[in-house]
């Protein structure tokens, strides 16, 4: 790449140095391990393989539909599910080949609102699902900020949703999935979980599952489940054949068969004794994140937090607005999104709130010692917004941090240590 492309090699080169040198608080991310990148960049991206293991609509399928049997396999054993697909591309893809199994236009969606923690593909009016289907939103309580059950129980008594969805992308406490899925069942409405952000505290057993309760579950595989950009469906097997129509031809072609094999590799490692103490280390950091940022006087929505995540109510709390606090804090070298917090009085480009994550800290091996350093950091950076001095100052701090802490300690931290992270195969082998 170097060679053939120094334009985008420089750009992947400083990408790298700017995940190396700062402090990666995006609740959504993750280091993947090199052999899933490894994986990733295989030659596999090379093959065509549309269909189903042993219904392949090509030739030389033989060894990537055996990767494919594998990671369903594996996929199916993590989460005790009865039946997976492993070939969408992305959540909303994911989202959208669920939704076409049983939804017709103009059906009826219940599912949490963007603006309460939801996500986008689960009925923002910009989103096919807000152009296809009518979007009943639920949220949370403005007392407790953890959702309101009676107004989800409610609300699909009034509306009789064909589908009923949990799952957030800013929501912080345990979901009650059995909950959800007796509201379902009194309706006859179809429930299904989205547990993106979730997935890896679910395989570390440091969350309930929504497998035993959801017609169907969905996921990404990039998130706390720390494998490759993509997604995984989840179902039991009297979906399966609709479901796997769904995704091929329904919404997508050929399927990415170098992610599929990443997936495999994804799924083996999060059955580990290590995956699980790796998810309970972050579920730890980020009550030692929270509980040190609540100390240090910011308003915590829902008062903590029960996964990897973390809203804190910026605006409230140090009169600095998502957005502001967003670009300060990546002045000074740590990572994060601004977000909206419920009942934000903020529009969505502002936002009261900053969304804070531990995954990615968690896999450079960071403890709680360092999540009290990174909430006194966070604590001086958004206290004293004009000084510029200071943010400079803390950048150096956090480099030293991150440097105690080494992105892929495998390589040397090095330009040609980047080189060998794109190209891991040996030239011989
Ligand atoms: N955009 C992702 C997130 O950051 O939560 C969800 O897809």
């Amino acid at each position: 790449m170097a060679e053939v492309d120094p334009e985008i090699y420089g750009l992947v080169s400083s990408e790298f140095a700017r995940q190396r040198d700062g402090i990666e608080l995006i609740a959504s991310e993750n280091f993947v391990p090199l052999a899933i990148l490894e994986a990733q960049g295989s030659i596999l991206t090379n093959k065509y393989a549309e269909g189903y293991p042993h219904k392949k609509y090509y030739g030389g399928c033989e060894f990537v539909e055996t990767v494919e049997e594998v990671a369903i396999r594996r996929a199916c054993d993590l989460f005790g599910a009865e039946h997976a697909n492993v070939q969408p591309h992305s959540g909303t893809q994911a989202n959208m080949s669920a939704f076409f199994t049983f939804m017709n236009p103009g059906d009826t969606m219940l599912a949490m609102s963007l603006d309460q923690g939801g996500h986008l593909s689960h009925g923002h009016p910009l989103n096919f699902t807000g152009k296809l289907y009518r979007i009943v939103g639920y949220g949370v309580s403005p007392e407790t900020e953890t959702i309101d059950y009676e107004a989800v129980e409610r609300l699909a008594k009034e509306h009789r949703p064909r589908v009923i969805v949990a799952g957030a992308s800013a929501y912080p406490r345990f979901i009650d999935f059995s909950r959800f899925a007796t509201i379902a069942a009194e309706v006859g409405a179809v429930f299904m979980v989205d547990m993106a952000h979730i997935a890896g505290l679910v395989a570390g057993k440091v969350h309930p599952s929504p497998v035993p309760h959801a017609d169907f579950v969905t996921t990404t595989t990039h998130k706390t489940l720390r494998g490759p950009r993509g997604a995984l469906i989840l179902c039991k097997t009297k979906y399966a054949q609709e479901l796997d129509r769904s995704v091929f031809p329904g919404t997508q072609g050929g399927p990415f068969m170098h992610a599929i094999a990443a997936k495999a590799l994804c799924f083996k490692m999060a059955a580990t004794d290590e995956f699980r103490t790796y998810a309970a280390g972050v579920v730890a950091n980020a009550k030692k994140l929270c509980a040190a940022l609540g100390e240090r006087g910011f308003r915590i929505v829902s008062g903590g937090t029960d996964n990897h995540l973390i809203l804190v109510d910026v605006k409230g709390s140090r009169n600095v607005t998502g957005r502001d606090a967003e670009k300060l804090l990546e002045d000074a070298g740590i990572t994060v999104n601004k977000n909206m917090i419920p009942f934000d009085k903020e529009k969505p480009f502002v936002t009261s709130g900053v969304r804070l994550g531990t995954a990615a800290v968690t896999t450079r091996g960071m403890g709680e010692a360092e999540m009290e350093r990174i909430a006194e950091i966070v604590d001086r950076v958004l206290s004293a917004p004009e000084d510029e001095s200071l943010r400079i100052a803390v950048r150096k701090e956090i480099k030293e941090l991150s440097e105690a802490f080494p992105l892929y300690p495998e390589l040397l931290q090095t330009p040609s240590g980047v080189r060998a992270a794109l190209s891991p195969l040996p030239r011989n082998s």
